[in-house]
């Protein structure tokens, strides 16, 4: 099976699973987990912050955040697709009693007019603009990398508007490999910033959220809340310490076989790929039909994958299928379309 589903999907590898076997750990709701801390502090320099929290997912790391920035009827902009609008159950609504408004942008990107536009002026009946939601890279609009420069006229337009940043960096190290840039480069700008590691970078459990000093410890208040103080934690934090410190390196290969898939894909029936929109590890595959019996035909054709829409197809390359042909991948489709 090639499995393009997610690299969410990938396995600890035999480095992580040896330092998880040995870490020295401690009940880090006290404090005491020595392996936890140092990943806390490798972390905040990792993310250019004064600290950083680990959190059991992406999930609860943004919505952690999101607690953090807001107060109950507080106002949170976010681009209409982001994942923590899209994908986390109504977190903001539930979680932190906040009010989402959406922006739609054409890819993904939202820029500073989009942001302006979408603050309302003080008035009674207004809500409080607080928080803006940025996604790097942005998930639902196929891995897409919100270039540094824009990032930060976004980022410092919502400043001069009194607006706090969080940024979604689930992926914020494809971002950085693709650009080119350091993850603290990445990452300025944002008040906060949550990092998955156990999406590319293969930990198998974990996420950081990084900020100041005093953020991060009102976030820990809300990890705790959310039920999310973890004891000996340092187990899953030693596999999230190689994450940061070996499997940022190799990312770029995921890049290069998303980019040999899309292109193994180009000029067939029945779909369309656009090569210039895979710049990070993810391909989005246009069906000219509904996508779910294509993505059950493609499963017995040996490569599993994911829907992002009622006809679109999403492939997501990683670590643990790094020995994949893209030439295997497109005859499952040819196979599947026929
Ligand atoms: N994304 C998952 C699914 O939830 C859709 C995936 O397979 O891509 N932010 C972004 C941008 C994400 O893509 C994800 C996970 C998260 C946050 C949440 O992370 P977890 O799954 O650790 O809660």
């Amino acid at each position: 099976m090639i499995d393009l589903r997610s690299d969410t999907v990938t396995k600890p590898t035999d480095e992580m699973r040896a330092a998880m076997a040995s870490a020295e750990v401690g009940d880090d709701v006290w404090g005491d987990d020595p392996t936890v801390n140092r990943l806390e502090s490798v972390a905040a320099e990792w993310l250019g912050k004064e600290a950083a929290l680990f959190v059991p997912s992406g999930t609860m790391g943004n919505q952690v955040a999101v607690m953090t920035h807001c107060r109950p009827g507080d106002e949170v902009l976010v681009e209409a697709e982001a994942h923590v609008y899209w994908y986390e159950v109504g977190g903001i609504a539930r979680l932190a009693g906040a009010q989402p408004r959406t922006i739609h942008t054409p890819a993904g990107l939202l820029t500073p007019d989009l942001v302006r536009g979408a603050v309302r002026e003080e008035n009674i009946h207004y809500p409080t603009p607080r928080l803006l939601c940025l996604e790097n890279t942005h998930n639902r609009a196929g891995g897409k990398v919100h270039p540094l420069t824009e990032f930060r006229a976004v980022t410092d337009l919502a400043h001069s508007l009194g607006l706090k940043v969080h940024l979604d960096g689930a992926r914020l190290a494809n971002a950085a490999v693709a650009q080119g840039i350091t993850m603290a480069e990445a990452a300025a700008g944002a008040d906060s910033v949550m990092c998955c590691l156990s999406k590319g970078l293969c930990a198998p459990v974990g996420s950081v959220l990084a900020g100041t000093r005093e953020f991060i410890a009102e976030a820990r208040k809300n990890r705790k809340v959310l039920g999310g103080g973890m004891r000996q934690a340092g187990i899953l934090a030693a596999a999230g310490l190689i994450s940061i410190e070996k499997m940022v390196g190799r990312l770029q290969e995921d890049h290069q076989l998303a980019q040999d898939i899309a292109a193994a894909l180009q000029d067939m029936p029945h779909l369309t790929c656009d090569l210039a929109k895979v710049e990070t590890n993810m391909v989005q595959v246009d069906l000219d039909r509904p996508a779910g019996p294509v993505v059950d035909a493609l499963a017995r054709e040996g490569v599993l994958c994911g829907t992002s829409g009622p006809t679109r197809i999403r492939l997501v390359t990683h670590h643990d299928v790094s020995g994949a042909h893209p030439a295997e991948v497109a005859k499952a489709f040819r196979t599947a379309l026929a």
